[in-house]
Order: structure tokens, then C-alpha cells, then sequence
């Protein structure tokens, strides 16, 4: 790897003179995105560092050539060079995780999911309503055969986890198209444990009997049983669709495995390739062969021409991770994540849920009198980047919140470790002891301004710098 950072400083100083030589401002952005990056404790659990080689492969030519339609089936000329690159992205994806069929086109996680939503609606509604009225595509129907189509599609159910116990809103929230599109219904988590209730999710889904049930989160910090989630959806007649962007990565490590591992209970699952799977930022589809065909249609029916660049590079991140080393790191995050929890527990912090079983820990800030965003700012003044969440029931809202939301991909990909990760916990409780609110006019704590104790910002950059130094990121790539 040493060879490859090596070989990388040449050619990103060499690119990194001519783009700066056309527009100064966009190469001193890339430069000091990198200072940054390795400068800071990155926690944002949805984040991570790609290795050089998939970021070396987002930078080609490939990115020039449209290559609407599917493998082999193009609307343009000359596409074959991306046949070879969408089918070795497929190949990978297929054999990483089990599945009978995997479409690498989405440009991200939502268009994942819009596919997903959308290859559903068409097996399920488009398909049978065609046959009903005698037509073999849409092309045949009539404009009152469309009206009605159309009113089928809206009447259509969907039920995901609740935005504030860590679903994501794609998952049917409202100011997002899928809580536009469909009737919907959240499932929330028990008060007590904070956990996803099964029984009670049973019990809804008998009553609202949704044509879609999303399983998944962007801030649950446990992992589901998708054995059940496959009874239940069979009970009410759903498809399942899990959305695993968050946790991929650790589907692809072996770290979920058996009911803890969607693929083979879902009709159809998507992802993010960018968050704990550490890949180029872009999305992925599985499904089973029944669903199939219908993502096969995710362009042109929802998604514009594949990112080529960004399917090679998929290509390459997946083929990364069908190695040891991968399942060696996965493994990783879960065991930091462990540590990280237990670290701030016992340092009086309370998590959502008593803990962690995934890579992620969402702490609730309320006893320390802050808000969510002030937690977060002032966590950033001292170099350590998180960001701000809702918890179950928040009292402050989606805007400030109560919660932070803190993950372990992108440090274990530096080097972290146990001994690291307590050091994290640490430090997060120190900077969040000596935070305070600032008082609003009226002699209120306010809900964004902050006071953070004297030396503290410094004192937590300089810790954190010696474990950061001692970890850095992509070693050997000098760009000074
Ligand atoms: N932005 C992603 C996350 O942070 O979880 C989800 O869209």
C-alpha cells in the first residue's frame, strides 16, 4: 500500500497543478479538504475514508460516455466498456452478498431506495393491473386506463421506522417523495427498552396492511432481526425492502450474518456504498430474481446515465471487501463501537438504547443541558466532527434535537482500536461537561449558542491530534 500512496502523491500533485491552474480555489478546496480530514476526529457514522485506489477511479474518462439502459441493452452506441464495468460491479456485489441480482447504477442512497420503492410498485401494481386491462407495456394503455393506474399507485401503503427512533427519511417521511407518494405509517421503538417492539410492529402492519415493509435505520444503534421482519411481512402480504446503506458494510464483513443479514429475507434491498461498505459515494440494489426485471428498469423509469466512473470505483470497493482484511476491519467497527459505548457510559453519558450492537451510538445530551446542536458545535470546536440527532421523543426537534450521533467506520479505517476509542469517550465527555447554553435575553438557555470552558477546545485538539498523527489517514500521500 506504501507503493500505491507513493505513486498516488505524484500524480495528485501533477493533477492537483493543472486543475489549480484553471481554477486555484477548487485545488486549495481538494488540499485542504484533506488537511481537514486529517485533522479531526471524524465520527459521523455515515462517513468513512475510500482507499486510494477507488478514489484514483472516480477520476477517469469514464465519466464522459452516457450508457442509458442496461447491461448490453444501451440506448447510445459505444458502451461496451461500460457493460464490462457495470457487470463486474454486479459480479461482485452478486457474489459479496449472496444475492441473485444486484443493479450498481443508483447515483445514491435515496436513488437506491426510489428504485427500490418504484421496482416494487411496478411488479406489484403495473404488472397485474396491465394484465387486468389486456396490455403488454404502459405504451398500450389508454388515458383512462392510465388514470386509473395512477390511482393505484397512489393508493399504495408503506410502512418504515419512525425518523425519531433512527428510521431515515426516505423511509416515508413527509417532506420526503416516499411519505408523499404513499399512504404511510411508522413503526416507533418501545419506550422503555428503546428497541423495535416486533409484537406491536406485528400488530400495526396486521391493521394497515402495507404493500411495502422498510426495515433499516440511519440511527438505531442495534441490530434487527430480519427473520421476523420477513414473518410479518408474509403475515400481511408486503414486500420487504431493507435499506442497510448504514450497515453494509458489515453485511459484507460477516459481522451480520444468519437473521441479522437481510439479503436472503428481503425481496429486495438497498444500499449507499459509501458508509461503512467504504466505497465511492453512489447507491446499489439487490433483489431477489422475482424483482429482478423490474430494477433492472431503474433507468430510465427514476435514475438519468450510470455515473461510469463511479460503478468502476463500486467495482473496486467491492472487490475489496470480498477480502479477509475487510471482514478483519468490519469486525473492527462493531468491537470499537462496543468500546466507544462502554466508554462513555461509564463516564455518566446516557445512550439511546443502553448501548451499541451495530457501529453506531447515539447519546442523549439532555443531562448536560444542552441541545443536540450545541453539543455538536462545540464538539467541533474542539476538532472532534459528529453530528446532531433526534432521539426517540425528542423535546427539541428535528432542527437542535437532544441527540449526537457518532459512529466508528471511518477511524477504525485509520487504525483506531480499543485503547483509541476510550480515549474518544473521553475526550466527548469532557468537552461535553465543560459546555454550557448561553442564555437567551430573557434569561433562558438558548437552544443554539454555547459557552465552552476555557483551554478546552485546545486541550481536546492536542489529544486528539497525538492519536491522530499516530493513525494518519492514507500514510505516505504527501501533498505538501
Ligand atoms: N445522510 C445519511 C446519514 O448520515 O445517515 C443518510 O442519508
Amino acid at each position: 500500500m506504501d507503493d500505491v500512496a507513493a505513486t498516488a502523491t505524484g500524480i495528485y500533485n501533477q493533477i492537483l497543478d493543472i486543475i489549480g491552474g484553471i481554477e486555484p480555489r477548487i485545488a486549495g478546496a481538494i488540499r485542504s479538504e484533506l488537511t481537514d480530514q486529517r485533522g479531526s476526529l471524524k465520527l459521523i457514522a455515515s462517513e468513512n475514508y475510500a482507499s486510494l485506489p477507488v478514489l484514483l477511479t472516480m477520476g477517469t474518462w469514464l465519466s464522459d460516455k452516457y450508457a442509458e439502459g442496461t447491461i448490453g441493452h444501451r440506448f447510445y452506441a459505444g458502451c461496451q466498456n461500460v457493460d464490462t464495468v457495470e457487470s463486474v460491479a454486479a459480479e461482485h456485489a452478486r457474489e459479496l452478498f449472496g444475492a441473485e441480482y444486484a443493479y450498481a447504477q443508483p447515483h445514491s442512497g435515496i436513488d437506491a431506495n426510489l428504485v427500490a420503492y418504484w421496482s416494487i410498485l411496478a411488479h406489484r401494481v403495473e404488472g397485474p393491473e396491465l394484465e387486468r386491462l389486456g396490455a403488454k407495456t404502459v405504451n398500450d394503455l389508454s388515458e383512462e386506463d392510465w388514470e386509473i393506474l395512477r390511482r393505484e399507485f397512489a393508493a399504495q401503503r408503506v410502512m418504515g421506522m419512525s425518523l425519531d427512533v433512527g428510521g431515515h427519511l426516505t423511509h416515508g417521511f413527509r417532506p420526503n417523495i416516499s411519505g408523499k407518494m404513499f399512504h404511510q405509517r411508522s413503526y416507533g421503538t418501545d419506550p422503555t427498552t428503546e428497541l423495535i417492539d416486533y409484537d406491536k410492529l406485528r400488530a400495526d402492519a396486521k391493521e394497515f396492511k402495507p404493500l411495502i415493509l422498510v426495515a433499516g435505520y440511519s440511527a438505531y444503534p442495534r441490530r434487527v432481526n430480519f427473520a421476523k421482519m420477513r414473518e410479518i411481512a408474509d403475515e400481511v402480504g408486503a414486500t420487504l425492502f431493507v435499506d442497510m446503506a448504514h450497515f453494509a458494510g458489515l453485511v459484507a464483513g460477516k459481522v451480520f450474518t444468519g437473521e441479522e443479514n437481510p439479503v436472503p429475507y428481503a425481496d429486495v434491498v438497498a444500499t449507499t456504498t459509501h458508509k461503512s461498505l467504504r466505497g465511492p459515494r453512489g447507491g446499489l440494489v439487490l433483489a431477489t430474481k422475482e424483482y429482478a426485471p423490474s430494477v433492472d428498469r431503474g433507468c430510465p423509469m427514476v435514475l438519468g446515465g450510470p455515473l461510469s466512473h463511479v460503478m468502476a470505483a463500486k467495482a473496486i470497493a467491492l472487490a475489496e471487501a470480498r477480502t479477509s482484511a475487510f471482514q478483519t476491519y468490519a469486525q473492527a467497527v462493531a468491537d470499537n463501537a462496543k468500546t466507544l459505548a462502554d466508554g462513555l457510559l461509564k463516564r455518566g453519558v446516557r445512550l439511546v438504547t443502553g448501548g451499541t450492537d451495530n457501529h453506531l451510538v447515539l447519546l442523549d445530551v439532555r443531562d448536560f443541558g444542552l441541545t443536540g446542536r450545541q453539543a455538536e458545535s462545540a464538539l467541533l470546536d474542539s476538532g472532534i466532527v459528529t453530528n446532531r440527532n433526534s432521539v426517540p421523543n425528542d423535546p427539541n426537534g428535528a432542527w437542535y434535537t437532544t441527540g449526537v450521533r457518532i459512529g466508528t467506520p471511518a477511524l477504525t479505517t485509520r487504525g483506531f482500536g480499543a485503547a483509541e476509542f476510550d480515549k474518544v469517550a473521553e475526550l466527548i465527555t469532557g468537552v461535553l461537561k465543560n459546555t454550557t447554553p448561553a442564555m437567551t435575553a430573557a434569561g433562558a438557555p438558548g437552544k443554539a449558542k454555547y459557552l465552552l470552558g476555557e483551554g478546552v477546545a485546545d486541550r481536546t485538539k492536542a489529544e486528539a491530534s497525538e492519536m491522530l498523527d499516530a493513525h494518519p489517514l492514507y500514510p505516505g500521500l504527501d501533498l505538501s
